[in-house]
């Protein structure tokens, strides 16, 4: 957890764009990059002074020429502030003739989950869930798309308004792109937000493989509101990776074992770091397979204020601590950091901060294994019985052979010496009042004396009338009677 995250993991700006290849000047005529349709006007947004008076029905904004004027590239740092994406990167991009070129790459890819889990999936130039795209609203943009897998592709951007026949479906919109061959896809982005893309052909088999990113487009001329100290990219999903196995199995449909933050599973997902005080934007993308996944965040609540790229007016939005976040949907929340921690953000599905489960085992919760385990042990010397415990096993973990290509269920060595028991679909997000910097994982959060839930003293029982060497199973229960009848000590 506390390895130095490089500085392109998390400003995610490309190599190119970094060195200065094939940058044109960043202020190109309009006129220079195609379309012969009218200019394209800024998309007005939600306007706080208009917000009640929208109309019942509203165009959805996806009509009008597809062959709008795009409006001058922007370069990260000038124009917006590029997303910060934990385990990943934007996808790098050159500006020719006024258009942003981006290079697309389908490929398999040897992809860790986490340093014990290993697996060939499939996913974008070397990254697996997360490889993002990072445009600007009015801007034309080229995709090449090159499919360097056995099999047929196509990629769909998903929640896009832009002509039909760049939309990716396979077979319906436009060919395949055979294995080997690089498709064109070019449009101009008429719309701003949070947005993803994905394989549309054999989608069960290729985005289980992991084919599926995310796909910013910062607004052209963004309120002051927009402007935040942390814009985070998380894409959610779900795979099926069965212990001793080196490939994900796409043909499940309920039971997933790996849930993934941009293809990491907790505690290979790292932290998202803010300042005391500092106004975050988190984006979510979920294009898994089967799941909704209710997104929680401890210490704060946070105001949903965008859905698939919309954004909600001011007087739509309220205060939520959990946000569903729907198969094929996104929902950008906002919070202020304001209290210094170490904050769990976590899907609250119990089952999905799990790491590796296996859901076939009979349910053996207060069962005394001690008589089963001395009767196999003759036949089977590190018979073991599961579970009696519950499923707290990160130090268990430690002492059990493993089958070859797995990872714990749970469990990371957290500060106080036990495990921390999560996985999955977990994360941390880190505040603290001091930061070198954003890049660097700051350590487990140093608790104010007095602030952390310790084993109580004997004085502390003492003064507050706590009696538990007395209890008993029976007295629990009598304690808990003669309340009821009395009422709450003292009245
Ligand atoms: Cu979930």
């Amino acid at each position: 957890m506390n390895k130095k995250i490089s500085r392109r993991e998390i400003l995610g700006i490309g190599a190119a764009t970094i060195a200065g290849v094939a940058i044109a000047p960043y202020r190109a005529r309009a006129e220079d990059h195609g379309g012969t349709g009218t200019e394209y006007r800024p998309f007005r947004g939600y306007n706080p002074q208009r917000g009640g008076e929208r109309p019942y029905w509203e165009k959805s904004y996806s009509g009008g020429p597809p062959d709008v004027k795009p409006l001058p590239p922007v370069l990260p740092g000038k124009g917006y502030k590029p997303v910060v994406v934990p385990n990943g990167a934007a996808l790098p991009f050159k500006i020719v003739d006024g258009a942003k070129v981006f290079h697309l790459i389908a490929e398999e890819v040897d992809h860790a989950f986490d340093s014990g889990l290993r697996a060939k999936c499939w996913g974008f130039n070397g990254r697996v869930n997360s490889t993002v795209i990072e445009a600007v609203e009015g801007e034309r943009v080229r995709i090449y798309v090159t499919n360097r897998l056995a099999v047929a592709t196509s990629i769909h951007w998903h929640g896009f308004n832009l002509p039909n026949g760049m939309d990716g479906v396979g077979g319906l919109t436009q060919p395949y792109i055979k294995a080997g061959e690089t498709a064109k896809y070019e449009f101009t982005l008429r719309q701003y937000g949070t947005q993803m893309f994905h394989s549309h052909h054999d989608e069960m088999t290729q985005m289980g493989m992991g084919m599926i990113g995310m796909f910013i487009i910062h607004p052209r001329s963004p309120r002051p509101e927009y402007r935040v100290d942390r814009d985070f990219s998380l894409m959610i999903s779900e795979w099926a990776v069965a212990a001793g196995t080196s490939r994900p199995n796409t043909l499940e449909m309920t039971d997933f074992n790996v849930l993934t933050i941009n293809g990491k599973v907790f505690p290979s997902t790292v932290p998202l770091i803010c300042r005391t005080g500092d106004k975050v934007r988190i984006r979510l993308g979920n294009l898994g397979a089967t799941d909704h996944h209710p997104m929680h965040i401890h210490g704060h609540h946070f105001r949903v204020t965008a859905t698939d790229g919309e954004e909600i007016p001011l007087s739509a939005q309220w205060p939520e601590s959990t946000v569903l976040v729907g198969v094929g949907q996104t929902r950008n929340i906002e919070l202020i950091t304001d209290a210094p921690g170490d904050w769990a953000f976590h899907c609250h599905m119990t089952h999905h901060v799990m790491n590796q489960m296996g859901h076939d085992f009979p349910n053996m919760v207060g069962v005394n294994p001690q008589g089963l385990d001395e009767k196999l042990r003759p036949l089977l010397p590190s018979y073991m019985t599961m579970g009696h415990t519950g499923m707290d096993m990160g130090r268990m973990a430690e002492a059990m052979p493993y089958p070859r290509n797995t990872i714990s269920m749970k469990g990371a060595p957290g500060p106080f010496g036990d495990y921390i028991s999560m996985g999955g679909l977990f994360t941390v997000l880190k505040v603290r009042d001091q930061l070198r910097s954003y890049d660097e994982d700051p350590g487990w959060y140093q608790h104010p004396p007095g602030t952390v839930a310790l084993k109580a003293s004997e004085a502390d029982l003492r003064r507050d009338g706590i009696e538990v060497s007395k209890l008993t199973n029976d007295s629990a229960a009598k304690q808990h009677s003669e309340k009821k009848e009395k009422g709450p000590a003292g009245h």
